[in-house]
């Protein structure tokens, strides 16, 4: 019960014990989606990986399946690890994944669908040609830096394109692979981008993106109107961070726009907690859907105490901003269908050093639209040149560090007394959004622009004693212009 799990959560995914991490081969096949993850069937921390698999029609509410991938195989016998999925023009998806054999080696097999036929494909079939990709002393891949293969993609010449992260020494590297088949692949001289100095790139993630357009596009499209975006899971900083580019499809390389860094100086999707993501193209709403695996910040002793580790941030849409520089992100639509007992509020006053309950939500379920407008503009504070980093500047200026135009934003998950609080703040006016769900915070800045995620283990406001404010802590006063504040229902996932 809820009294018992004050932390479990209402409407993000997570199995129903046990420990899991990275979401797997995200898809919607004869109109299901799929979602699969990296599990532990056996405890609260990581290892036994095999892999989970639920299935829904709305990507909210979700229905588990069996274990779809186990070690059986040679090439997977000490795991099964991270993988994708591609549609193939026959309409049939192939899952690409990481195995570990006996040797504690790095490999790539194939699972194909048994009956193709069953739209929540239950069962899979590993290929007898596995492990389809391996490491040997001809191509020097490192054999404990070599996983996580990405959706693949066709060539103007018929040929299939996936890419394998790894590294050599301290340089990141994105190893290309091009198969006739599907089943028998090529190693190419060149990976499709590599950056030194950056560490292992787990579960990188390439896809293209409209310019000018919130449509998504399959991986399969190679339209001239795109940009690329390739993602890496950093696993120095474990943080997912993104360039923006071109992609040469004669050469098969990858190159990033100037000003689109590589490495963990680059944009992240998230400035919280987000980890191992990956993209899917919905061929049903023509959007593409980021996944992304949220940590847990609790001990292992605690999560051993709570039976279980780790979820799922709420799928999010995701397209390129007009600026063409930088990604957006937003919650799917379909989670609104959530949202009971509206709460409206607009043209509100908010003065300097003042806080402001918003009353009769299930503020430790909840989900929060709100936008400010901030008017005297000349009493902001100066920003000193000296302030380069943002994160930086974020903790040293806290919500409790007084400033003139803000600190201004919401306090959530909060206690009466307000020992216990959440700030999710602003100094400068832009629109924002979030979502709180028991021991998640999931933030959306300025439209989605800027995304954080934060795990926060409430001891007095859980359950029904979660109060949420606003709060103003600058000297100068703000206006709320709206907010508008739903409690949120629970979906139904395990
Ligand atoms: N998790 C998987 C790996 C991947 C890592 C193993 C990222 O395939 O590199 O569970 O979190």
């Amino acid at each position: 019960t809820t009294r018992q799990q004050p932390y479990r959560t209402g409407y993000h995914f997570q199995p129903a014990k046990n420990w899991m991490n990275d979401p797997d081969a995200p898809m919607i096949y004869k109109g299901i989606y799929h979602f699969f993850y990296q599990y532990n069937p056996k405890r609260t921390v990581w290892g036994n990986i095999v892999w989970g698999h639920s299935a829904s029609t709305d990507l909210v509410n979700w229905i588990p399946h069996k274990i779809p991938i186990y070690p059986s195989q040679p090439s997977d016998i000490n795991g099964a690890w991270s993988g994708s999925a591609t549609i193939l023009p026959n309409g049939k998806p192939y899952i690409l994944y990481t195995g570990i054999n006996p040797r504690d080696d790095q490999v790539q097999n194939l699972v194909v669908p048994k009956n193709a036929s069953d739209p929540y494909l239950r069962d899979w079939v590993k290929s007898p040609k596995n492990p389809l990709m391996a490491p040997t002393a001809q191509n020097q891949i490192n054999s404990s830096s070599f996983r996580d293969p990405t959706t693949a993609w066709l060539g103007h010449d018929g040929r299939w394109r996936v890419i394998i992260g790894s590294k050599i020494h301290r340089e990141g590297l994105a190893i290309l692979y091009r198969s006739k088949d599907f089943v028998h692949w090529t190693k190419s001289q060149r990976p499709l981008h590599s950056a030194k100095g950056t560490g292992m790139w787990e579960c990188p993630d390439f896809f293209p993106v409209y310019i000018n357009s919130q449509i998504g596009v399959d991986t399969l499209v190679l339209d001239k109107n795109v940009k690329y975006v390739l993602k890496l899971s950093l696993d120095d900083t474990k943080h997912d961070y993104y360039t923006i580019g071109t992609y040469n499809q004669t050469k098969d390389v990858y190159t990033p726009d100037k000003g689109s860094v590589d490495g963990d100086s680059g944009l992240r999707y998230d400035y919280g907690k987000f980890y191992a993501s990956k993209t899917f193209f919905d061929s049903a709403k023509n959007r593409r859907i980021l996944w992304g695996w949220i940590n847990e910040s609790s001990s292992v002793e605690d999560d051993v105490k709570k039976g279980w580790s780790g979820v799922q941030a709420i799928p999010r849409s995701l397209w390129l901003d007009k600026s063409g520089k930088q990604l957006v992100q937003w919650p799917i639509k379909e989670i609104e269908k959530l949202r009971v007992n509206p709460i409206n509020l607009s043209n509100k006053e908010l003065k300097g050093g003042s806080v402001l309950e918003v009353p009769h939500v299930t503020a430790e379920q909840a989900d929060i639209e709100i936008s400010f407008e901030v008017s005297k503009f000349g009493k902001a504070e100066v920003l000193d040149p000296r302030w380069t980093n943002p994160q930086l500047l974020c903790s040293q200026k806290g919500a409790s560090v007084r400033g003139s135009l803000g600190p201004f934003g919401l306090l959530v998950l909060a206690s009466k007394g307000m020992q216990e609080r959440t700030a999710v703040f602003f100094r400068i006016f832009k629109g924002h959004n979030k979502y709180i769900d028991r021991s998640i915070v999931e933030s959306f800045g300025g439209g989605g622009k800027s995304c954080i995620t934060a795990r926060v283990y409430p001891t007095l406001a859980i359950n029904g004693a979660a109060h949420l404010y606003a709060f103003n802590n600058g000297t100068e006063s703000v206006k709320i212009a709206r907010l508008s504040a739903w409690s949120m229902k629970k979906a139904q996932i395990s």
